[in-house]
Formats: C-alpha cells, sequence, structure tokens
C-alpha cells in the first residue's frame, strides 16, 4: 500500500495543535493519506523515549490522532530511542514496547522506529551478538513487529535507517555493508525510510532508488527534506516539488514530505506534491508551481489592499528550493551584478533596471508586515527582515554609483553599521571560511 502524505520530524518548534488540523484539512482534501509524528523536539520522541506520556498528553494525542482519523487519514507515531538505546538490553526493549503499547491504545495505525541522527557506536557485546549495528536495530523492529500487531492487526512497523541517504552510506556511516545487512536481517513487512543521494536530494532518479531497493530488498519509502528548512534559519522553501521524475512514484512504497518547521509556510510543499503524486503522463513543476501559487494568494491579503499575484511569484522565487533560485530572483541577482560590477557602456542602464526590481522587491518586503494572517507574516517575519535589509543596502549601492561619475563603488549606510549588520559569532564565524563552488573551504585573510 502506497503511503502519501507529511511527516512531523523537523528540529525545531512542534507544530500547534490547530496547525496539524489545518494541515490534515489540507491533506484530506488535497488526496495525501498519511501523517507522521515525529518531530524531533517532542521530548518524550527522542530524548526521553523511555518515559510513557502523562495524561494531559495522552489526552492531547488521542484528540490528534482522533482528527486525523475523522478526516480519513492515517495517523504513525515515530520513536527515536537511538541515542542512548543498549540494543541487547531487556528493560530497554520493554521500555519501547511499553510505549508502542500506549500509543496503539490511544489508535495509531502504525510505528516508526528511527535511527536517524544518532551516533553509530554500537558497544562490544551487542556487537559479538548480532555482528553489526544494522543487525542490532532490525532485531529491535523484528521483535516490535509481532507486538504492535497482535495489538493492532494490519497495523505498520516502519525503519528509518542510521545510514539513511546515499552519501552517508558511501562514508561508511552505520558501518561497512549496513544497508544489505539491514535489507537481509529486516521483517519484509517493515517499511523502510530513505532521502535519497542526499539528506536534502535536489535531484532523485529511478536508478539510484532501485538500487537502494535491491540492497534493502524493498522498495523504500521516501523521506523527502526537499522543502525542510530547519537546517537554515534565514531560509524557508517555497518551491515546487521537484527534480523526481514521475516514474520515481513507482520505484518507491510511499513518498512523505517532511517540510519547513513553520507549518504558515508549507501550502506550497503539500499541494505540488499533492499535485506530483496525481500527474498523469508529464511534471512540468514550474506550471503546477504556478497553479498552486494561485491557490495561496488569498491568504496574503493585508491591511492596505491585496498582494499582486506578480509580487508573489517575486518574492517566493526568492525562497525556492534548497539548491535552486526561482528565475525571478536569479534574474535579479544577475542583474545586480551588473548594476554594481559592470564596467561597459551600458552599465547606467543595468544600474537603473535593478534599482527598480530591487526597490519594488523591498517594499513589498515591506507591505508583507501588515498581512491579515498574522501567523503568516509571523512565520515569514525574519526572513524577510533580511531580505529586505540586503535589498535596501543594495539599492544604496547603486544608487551611489549612479551618483558618480567613475562607477567606483565605495560608500556608507547609516542604516547598516559595523557590528550591528551583519554581527554576531555565527556570523563573524562565516566570514572566516569561504566557501568555493567545490565545495573545499579556504580561510579568509582580512
Ligand atoms: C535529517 C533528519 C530530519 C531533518 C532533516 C533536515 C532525516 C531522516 N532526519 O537528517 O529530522 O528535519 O534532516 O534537516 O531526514
Amino acid at each position: 500500500m502506497f503511503l502519501s502524505g507529511v511527516i512531523e520530524g523537523f528540529y525545531g518548534p512542534p507544530w500547534t495543535t490547530a496547525e496539524r488540523h489545518a494541515a490534515f484539512d489540507q491533506m484530506a482534501a488535497w488526496g495525501l493519506d498519511t501523517y507522521l509524528y515525529c518531530p524531533k523536539d517532542d521530548l518524550h520522541h527522542r530524548a526521553i523515549w523511555r518515559e510513557p506520556y502523562g495524561a494531559a498528553d495522552v489526552a492531547t494525542m488521542a484528540a490528534l490522532i482522533e482528527a486525523c482519523h475523522a478526516r480519513g487519514l492515517r495517523f504513525l507515531y515515530g520513536i527515536g530511542p537511538g541515542l542512548d538505546i543498549r540494543y541487547g538490553d531487556p528493560a530497554d526493549r520493554e521500555a519501547l514496547h511499553a510505549r508502542a503499547a500506549q500509543m496503539l491504545t490511544i489508535g495509531i495505525d502504525g510505528l516508526a522506529v528511527l535511527f536517524d541522527d544518532i551516533p553509530d557506536r554500537i558497544d562490544e557485546r551487542d556487537l559479538a551478538r548480532w555482528g553489526s549495528l544494522a543487525g542490532a536495530q532490525a532485531d529491535v523492529a523484528n521483535e516490535l513487529l509481532p507486538r504492535v500487531r497482535a495489538h493492532t492487526p494490519g497495523a505498520r512497523v516502519l525503519f528509518c535507517p542510521t545510514p539513511y541517504c546515499g552519501r552517508m552510506v558511501a562514508a561508511g556511516h552505520g558501518g561497512a555493508g549496513y544497508l544489505d545487512a539491514l535489507g537481509a536481517a529486516l521483517h519484509q513487512d517493515i517499511g523502510v525510510f530513505w532521502t535519497g543521494p542526499d539528506i536534502v536530494s535536489a535531484e532523485i532518479g529511478v536508478d539510484h532508488m532501485q538500487d537502494i531497493a535491491r540492497r534493502l530488498r524493498r522498495p523504500p519509502i521516501l523521506w523527502d527534506n526537499l522543502h525542510a528548512n530547519d537546517y537554515d534559519g534565514r531560509r524557508v522553501l517555497l518551491g515546487p516539488y521537484a527534480g523526481r521524475p514521475l516514474a520515481l512514484r513507482d520505484e518507491v512504497a510511499g513518498i512523505l514530505t517532511n517540510p519547513n518547521t513553520e507549518f504558515p509556510l508549507d501550502f506550497m510543499a503539500l499541494r505540488t506534491l499533492s499535485l506530483y503524486l496525481r500527474a498523469d503522463g508529464t511534471w512540468d513543476p514550474r506550471a503546477a508551481w504556478l497553479a498552486a501559487l494561485r491557490e495561496w494568494l488569498p491568504s496574503f491579503e493585508t491591511v492596505g489592499g491585496p498582494i499582486e499575484f506578480d509580487d508573489l511569484v517575486l518574492l517566493a522565487d526568492c525562497y525556492y528550493l534548497p539548491c535552486e533560485e526561482g528565475p525571478r530572483a536569479e534574474a535579479l541577482l544577475a542583474r545586480a551584478h551588473l548594476a554594481l560590477a559592470d564596467t561597459s557602456a551600458s552599465w547606467r542602464e543595468h544600474a537603473t533596471a535593478c534599482l527598480g526590481e530591487a526597490t519594488r522587491l523591498r517594499d513589498l518586503c515591506g507591505r508583507l508586515a501588515t498581512l491579515k494572517q498574522r501567523p503568516l507574516f509571523h512565520a515569514l517575519s525574519r526572513r524577510i527582515w533580511d531580505l529586505r535589509e540586503e535589498l535596501d543596502l543594495l539599492v544604496r549601492a547603486v544608487e551611489a554609483r549612479l551618483a558618480t561619475t567613475d562607477g567606483t563603488v565605495a560608500f556608507r549606510s547609516d542604516f547598516h553599521l559595523p557590528r550591528t549588520y551583519r554581527g554576531g559569532t555565527a556570523a563573524r564565524l562565516q566570514r572566516l571560511l569561504t566557501q568555493h563552488p567545490d565545495g573545499t573551504f579556504t580561510v579568509q585573510v582580512p
């Protein structure tokens, strides 16, 4: 049975109950069928995985599961014991079974045992017993399967490996031969998550998935981090579901997206995934994206009147995909480069064109502060503040250049002062090491 839907599986503040209900509404309306609850920062998910929920949390979770079921969706619960589990310890096994039983009692449709983002250590005794980390982890999941099914016939058990993408396997994470050992040891009915060639995969090909399926001895379930933004606080990902051919759907046992931490910014991720899953024949991510963006537009009403569709395209192109800006943002960047650095006879033309577009986008960022949907504004606020600051500086720089006769760029801004602008420890560390397009870093000599 193919699973399609959403993973609440990122780092950072978990969604609120109201946001989860809104996610369920969207999923039901758009034909997505599965929600996996596993926010990294629910303490009971990872840090204190042995401790059952208290009465108040149980009531909240039970109501959430009911709300999910009321929309006809499947509710899976994820638990991540890998930070400190002792694989061979019967008490740890019992703790895990007790957690599973508590969640099954309140109605979950399946349990996901997640071993991602943990040290790939295993103690000597466990290694001697199972021969590998993969063998030990598979044994934990295999032991759960009959218990889960005895409690809830038909419930699913899913598994996230410690190396969960091609790059990790190539680096030997989890130990040599991890995937093959897992494929051989894990019960055939247990589904396995996989994120593609990378943790955040710009592209995922059919050949890649077929190779992983062979090694795992089952088609994986794609845990897609394309729209996740928890690894970079300055960005949100509003682009289309892209970089996956339609034929990929036939190579996997499901596709679940783990999107932006801020739920109000996940409309495009969920909507374009749902369009991809239903597409016939060809998949044009940009066309699907433009259609989805039109659906999202009504959410952008401000107290000062509506945002135009074309404005929203420009804004969303600045927050597109992890490895790709949208075309309007690329055009703006190219124009900004010419406006500041071109030395040909036409630099003034470029500078004037750049001023128009940059000013428009800067002012749009300002106008968004009066969005009527305040949670949407709050989710965007810090990011568009950042963008606005940079656009404001760009406008000042271009204006300063236009005021010269020789086109040099050297100016000061009273609104971009040393230390308060681009200051702080993280920003200063960023300036110390410069990364080049091939990935290598060199030291920036001051
Ligand atoms: C990860 C984490 C996930 C996180 C994502 C993006 C998996 C299986 N685990 O490695 O929780 O949100 O990267 O940062 O993807």
